[in-house]
């Protein structure tokens, strides 16, 4: 086909630039044993110490989420919400199963992330490092460190796609 040259240089511009993104999004999985999405952790409110982090998280190869660090807090915990006795309560749980390809969700009322005895209040605008801890079917650790702005309510786009929801 005999474009104008403009033309031509754009279109192998576009060409290029494909071939950029589709070599970029692959290495993602060799080098990380998880993909992460929508991560975000609340805002705090006066006086209170701890917080949630929640995100999706879909493992390349089974693999389960067995912790979770952030320099923002003393400690963190996986917790799971449930009912008991008509009450609403969240615990600490040790694992979460992440099924190979299936994405999973940790969001407000199922699992999450508890941040306890934060050092500084969680703002909204900033931004905290949390690295989760993971546990491959041989039982091999793995970590990946996540960045979750901090947000005050849950983002409208989050968790409305099909998807496993390990509750
Ligand atoms: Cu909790």
């Amino acid at each position: 086909m005999n474009l104008p040259a403009p033309l031509q240089a754009l279109r192998n511009a576009a060409v290029y630039l494909g071939a950029v993104v589709a070599a970029s999004s692959s290495p993602v999985w060799a080098q990380a044993p998880v993909h992460v999405e929508q991560a975000w952790a609340r805002a705090s409110v006066a006086g209170q110490t701890n917080s949630g982090g929640f995100l999706q998280i879909t493992a390349q190869a089974p693999m389960r989420l067995v912790g979770a660090s952030t320099p923002a807090a003393q400690h963190s915990e996986l917790h799971e919400m449930r009912v008991e006795d008509d009450v609403m309560r969240m615990r600490p749980v040790d694992s979460l199963e992440l099924p190979a390809g299936q994405a999973v969700a940790l969001k407000p009322g199922g699992h999450h992330l508890m941040f306890m005895q934060l050092f500084e209040p969680l703002q909204e605008g900033n931004t905290i490092y949390v690295t989760l801890k993971l546990q491959d079917a041989q039982g091999q650790p793995h970590e990946h460190t996540v960045q979750m702005p901090v947000q005050r309510f849950t983002p409208k786009d989050a968790f409305h796609a099909p998807k496993h929801d390990a509750q």
